[in-house]
């Protein structure tokens, strides 16, 4: 059986000289396929004498087994070779550092403006908000500001255009967040029209405001909060203590002094600046001017339609972006708005 062990020879260096299973299945063919050369052998055993079919028959299987083995050997490290071969190419070097997440966090005057909030919000007022491109009317007039008033030149008030590139008349960024609580009090009146009785107004108005402005204290856009509270029988005195319990809350500082200073706006009388006084720490002893009140101008109440005979109430203004730099010690308000995030890292 000289042959058939050449034949086992022949097909186990075959089979070793293939690299996937594709080309194996080929060589395959050429032994154990239709045509195969050991297929060939079992055909031609009918043309033998009976007495030796047995024998060869016998051998020509086990020749067959061996190269079915010798295949099956292959396979098996085809399969082992392409495994490795594909862990190879999705190799993971888990000693690399990692790329890392950066964490973010909110802007400071962001959060300034949220303790703001929680702070009105736990004393009964409502947060509300509105556009911030706004119309003569709501911005001024309603505030009882004069026509002739110099916050209403273009030199002061950043005015919108046309499509023709004129300015637009009566079409303005908001110079300060009032027009929003005068949408508020316009809503107000129309929700309880025809009641005996009004409800109390109480309410902030936290938002963006522009004005033609741009040094290391001021920045053409900028935040103020300002507050209102509007009902049959609040007080200057009501105000007093409104405004020095946040400001001694908004600090964490109850030794805080908190003063009013005679003052004018159009659209409060009287009218008054607060101050602050640290006792302690790098301000200690400093009056500094953090926010503008009054009690609200009859004329005001006039526009909203509230009779100012029986509705009276005051109002507040302050600016969180000073409010902040006070309570983290930043001299430069415009680092609040470069987005330099070696500055604003710091904060959170
Ligand atoms: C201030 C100072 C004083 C104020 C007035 C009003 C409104 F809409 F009720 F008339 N809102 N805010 C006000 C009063 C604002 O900012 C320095």
């Amino acid at each position: 059986m000289h042959n058939l062990d050449q034949i086992i020879q022949a097909a186990t260096s075959a089979f070793a000289a293939t690299d996937d299973h594709a080309a194996l299945e080929q060589v395959k063919a050429a032994y154990l396929g239709k045509s195969g050369q050991i297929t060939g052998l079992l055909k031609g055993l009918a043309q033998l004498p009976t007495d030796e079919r047995k024998t060869a028959g016998a051998a020509i299987n086990r020749a067959k087994e061996a190269v079915e083995s010798a295949l099956e050997e292959r396979r098996e490290a085809i399969r082992r070779k392409t495994l490795a071969r594909k862990l190879a190419a999705e190799a993971l070097d888990v000693t690399l550092p990692g790329r890392g997440q950066a964490r973010g966090g909110l802007h400071p005057v962001t959060r300034t403006l949220e303790r703001i909030e929680a702070l009105f919000r736990s004393i009964g007022f409502e947060v509300a908000d509105g556009p911030e491109i706004e119309s003569d009317f709501q911005n001024f007039t309603a505030l009882n500001t004069p026509e002739d008033h110099p916050a209403r030149s273009m030199h002061d008030t950043f005015y919108l255009l046309d499509e023709r590139g004129e300015v637009a008349p009566g079409v303005l960024l908001r110079t300060h967040t009032s027009p929003i609580q005068v949408r508020y009090m316009q809503a107000h009146v129309a929700r309880h029209a025809g009641q005996a009785r009004m409800p109390e107004i109480r309410v902030i108005a936290p938002g963006r405001v522009y004005r033609v402005d741009s040094d290391a204290t001021h920045s053409p856009m900028f935040h103020q909060v300002e507050g209102l509270w509007i009902g049959e029988n609040v007080s200057f005195a009501d105000l007093k203590g409104v405004i020095a319990d946040f400001l001694r809350r908004f600090f964490e500082n109850d030794d805080l002094r908190v003063r009013f200073r005679p003052s004018f706006f159009p659209f409060t009388e009287p009218s008054a600046e607060i101050d602050v006084a640290f006792m302690s720490g790098p301000l200690e002893g400093r009056w500094l001017e953090i926010a503008g009140c009054g009690m609200v101008h009859p004329n005001v109440l006039r526009h909203v339609a509230i009779d100012p005979e029986n509705y009276i109430g005051f109002a507040f203004g302050m600016g969180p972006d000073r409010l902040t730099m006070l309570r983290y010690g930043v001299n430069d308000l415009r680092l609040f708005y470069d987005g330099d995030l070696r500055f604003l890292r710091q904060f959170i």
